[in-house]
């Protein structure tokens, strides 16, 4: 197949209530999406840059330069494009994972709807429904978290994740813990601490945690290994994580323990697939986290929390999570705690087009040539 168009879209997504993180508040998610048009089929694409680079060092801007002016030209220029070889054709560019995911999602997505094929069939899926959890942001007092947790455990959710942060970390999980007991219960850092917290982060392990997710910063792989061996609580990595390789390194120095997969973080979902592999060689549990995705993102995760070792709930939760009104036509529900996996071809789920008109900033060609 080839690559006969591209359009690039910037859009602004009002979140249902302002999400909190150690690296700061977001009130809306800014992102980009991608359509390209394989041979004519069209295949959509997300990527889950922030407008700021305070997760990883990509950021939107820099996210559409990177596709217009390097990325999109290299797959236009090839005669034979298929989602396999999108990786190789942009080796040769360093980083930006993010943008290189949300191309190679988009010419995934074009290519299954020719096959007929849904994601998750061509991962290699092996449920059609997948567990769900949430990710609950730091919340203004103790009263408002437990009121919080209480709404989403309602919904069905059957695993919670509180952001921590220093000043907000042992009485918030101490609280959640007292007032509902046994649920599944992890803690996410990003990155907001060093190993001298190591004896502070300790006063964690009294309250049974799945785990605690990237205490230290995303370069710290002997850190995390040094900080692992002083708690019980194990240690998981998300944004280290940044390729299959890395897995393997960060497994051998025991600085995971369980890992945190997320497409756009390793460069893609066939790089996902390579990290769930190897973790599963090691016997590492994984699980799929999320950067608040529109249904478009979101479709792809849920066909990838399916693989076989994802054995722990995901941040894989329902549209409402986060939107009032999502861009696709069948927003995903939650039902008995769990999220359909779409089946159809591709991502299996379809743009609603006024929808995303809605919520669009801008939209533009970036490619378009003729055959
Ligand atoms: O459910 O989509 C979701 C959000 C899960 O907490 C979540 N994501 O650090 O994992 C994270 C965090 C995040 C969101 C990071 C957006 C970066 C951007």
């Amino acid at each position: 197949m080839k690559l006969t168009a591209a359009e690039l879209l910037q859009v602004r997504m009002p979140l249902v209530a302002p999400f909190e993180t150690s690296f700061g508040v977001q009130n809306e998610r800014d992102l980009l999406l991608v359509r390209v048009e394989l041979d004519g089929q069209s295949g959509w694409g997300e990527c889950v840059t922030l407008p700021d680079p305070v997760y990883s060092p990509e950021f939107n801007e820099a996210a559409a330069v990177t596709i217009r002016q390097f990325l999109l030209p290299s797959l236009a220029a090839a005669d034979t494009l298929t989602a396999a070889r999108v990786g190789t054709i942009l080796a040769k560019f360093k980083g930006h994972r993010m943008a290189k995911a949300a191309l190679e999602l988009a010419v995934l997505d074009a290519e299954l709807r020719v096959a007929g094929m849904s994601m998750a069939a061509y991962l290699g899926a092996v449920r059609d429904r997948v567990p769900s959890g949430v990710s609950v942001g730091i919340q203004p007092s103790i009263p408002a978290l437990l009121d919080t947790v209480q709404g989403y455990l309602d919904a069905g959710y059957l695993r919670v994740k509180l952001k921590i942060k220093p000043g907000w970390d042992i009485e918030p999980v101490r609280a959640v813990r007292e007032r509902f007991g046994d649920i599944l219960l992890q803690v996410d850092a990003n990155t907001a601490y060093t190993l001298a917290d190591a004896r502070h982060l300790a006063r964690l392990d009294e309250f049974g945690l799945l785990l605690i997710e990237q205490p230290l910063e995303d370069e710290d792989l002997t850190q995390h290994a040094d900080l692992a061996r002083s708690l019980a609580t194990p240690v998981c990595l998300d944004e280290s994580i940044t390729s299959a390789k890395v897995a393997a390194d960060a497994i051998r120095l025991g600085a995971t323990s369980v890992v945190n997969i997320k497409a756009g973080r390793v460069g893609g979902y066939l790089e996902a697939r390579r990290v769930h592999d190897v973790c599963a060689a090691n016997g590492v549990p994984v699980w799929c986290g999320g950067m608040l995705e529109t249904g478009i993102g979101r479709a792809a995760n849920m066909a990838l929390a399916a693989l076989p070792g994802f054995a722990l709930p995901g941040d894989t939760s329902a549209s409402d999570r986060f939107y009032t009104h999502d861009i696709i036509t069948d927003p995903f529900v939650l039902d008995d705690g769990h999220i359909a996996v779409p089946a159809g071809p591709g991502l299996g789920v379809e743009v609603d087009a006024e929808a995303l008109a809605a919520v669009t900033v801008s939209r533009e060609m970036v490619l378009s040539h003729q055959v």
